[in-house]
């Protein structure tokens, strides 16, 4: 067999299983349909949110810890930068699960953190207008990842400890033999062979995996840029990001970084959930008015004229938590990354955990439990 290990999709968790594998050695080929890097699934747009008191649920603290070491190992590889850190506001509703969730977090790992209301966020960041009552869980070490660079700085990492990397390269199908031996991968340009496969192939997941139609839900969603009427108030060291749950629903937001404009989004946007093809790609004058009273109310200095709009996709899981496990039929098969639009900033470690199951006996030493198949699959 020409390869050791196969991976279908070099978006963020691709690129960073591509380079895990192939610094251990493995013979790698990675596959992915569009350009390297794209606009057409969940990893575009500059940014990705990284924040560490997790409202979600604190057993992804320990998995975030080694997200960061790996960034920067990343960084240090091949000389890009692709995280920064300047501070992230977790919160909103007093009563509401994000600030519980996140204060939880931070305190059951000891996080360095600070409680501030919503007056307190306002002052110390006067891009901010939140309601006094609201409150926040501040903590240094959130920030973004540079998303797009992070894959390319991923590939560069995987090809130059010899991964083949292949863009614009369709697959088909993909065939895994009985007995754990080995898999087949039809291409729109050839066939391939190896001892394992990695599926990292995000809104397409359910199309590759079908046992994962109707856990693996595609979900529309749109991200808008305003110019800042104020811009010295949304740059990066001003500016923490934000995951904020309003009364209008829950939103997050970035400073402004490349893009002219103070990027946010709303979880769940319009709830539109289509398959991967079918997904609508042009934003509407419905799209941009529902961001923009978000941002009227609580960043009136950061409403001027809309610099860019662009959708994206989530793939959610009923639960909204990741996936990560062997496909139950066949152990060659890894599937990863219906991440329920919250795991761009775990793709490091994702990489590793991934290499890890797709090589050797396929044991981790991540705390992945929560992140198995299983827990869905028997709930169905
Ligand atoms: O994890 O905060 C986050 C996030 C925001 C948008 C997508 N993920």
């Amino acid at each position: 067999m020409a390869y050791d290990v196969i991976v279908v999709g070099i978006g963020g968790m691709g690129s960073a299983a591509a380079w895990q594998l192939a610094r251990r050695g493995q013979r790698v080929l990675g596959l992915e349909r569009f350009d390297i890097p794209h606009a057409m699934g969940s990893s575009h747009g500059v940014t990705r949110i990284i924040r560490l008191p997790y409202y979600e649920d604190p057993a992804y603290v320990p998995l975030l810890h080694r997200a960061y070491a790996l960034w920067r190992e990343l960084e240090a590889a091949t000389g890009e930068r692709v995280l920064i850190t300047h501070g992230s506001l977790d919160g909103g509703l007093e009563d509401g699960e994000v600030f519980a969730g996140a204060l939880a977090s931070a305190r059951l790992h000891a996080l360095p953190h600070e409680v501030l209301t919503g007056a307190q966020v306002n002052e110390r960041h006067p891009g901010y207008s939140l309601p006094a009552g609201m409150r926040t869980v501040f903590q240094p070490q959130g920030g973004y990842v540079m998303s797009e660079r992070a894959i390319v700085a991923h590939v560069r990492a995987a090809q130059a400890a010899g991964a083949e990397i292949h863009a614009r390269e369709r697959v088909l199908g993909c065939e895994a033999r009985g007995g754990g031996e080995g898999v087949v991968v039809t291409t729109d340009r050839s066939r391939y062979e190896a001892g394992r496969l990695v599926l990292t192939a995000g809104a397409w997941m359910a199309d590759l995996a079908p046992l994962l139609q109707g856990i693996a839900v595609p979900e529309r969603q749109v991200l808008a840029w305003l110019q800042p009427q104020a811009p010295e108030l949304f740059t990066p060291e001003r500016f923490p990001v934000f995951n904020l749950e309003a009364a209008e629903g829950r939103y997050y937001g970035f400073p402004v970084v490349e893009v002219p404009g103070f990027k946010f989004g709303r979880y769940h946007h319009r709830g539109e959930t289509m398959p991967a093809e079918a997904m609508r790609r042009e934003v509407e004058a419905e799209d941009e008015a529902l961001l923009r009273g978000f941002a009227e109310r609580y960043f009136p200095h950061g409403t001027g004229p809309t610099m860019a709009l662009r959708a994206c996709i989530f793939t959610n899981t009923p639960d909204e938590h990741f996936i990560l496990d062997h496909h139950p039929a066949y152990r060659q098969v890894v599937l990863a990354s219906p991440c329920s639009g919250h795991g761009y900033k775990f793709c490091s470690v994702v990489g590793e955990v991934l290499a890890d199951l797709a090589t050797g006996d396929g044991a981790t030493r991540h705390g992945i439990g929560f992140l198995r198949l299983g827990r869905l699959r028997s709930a169905a």
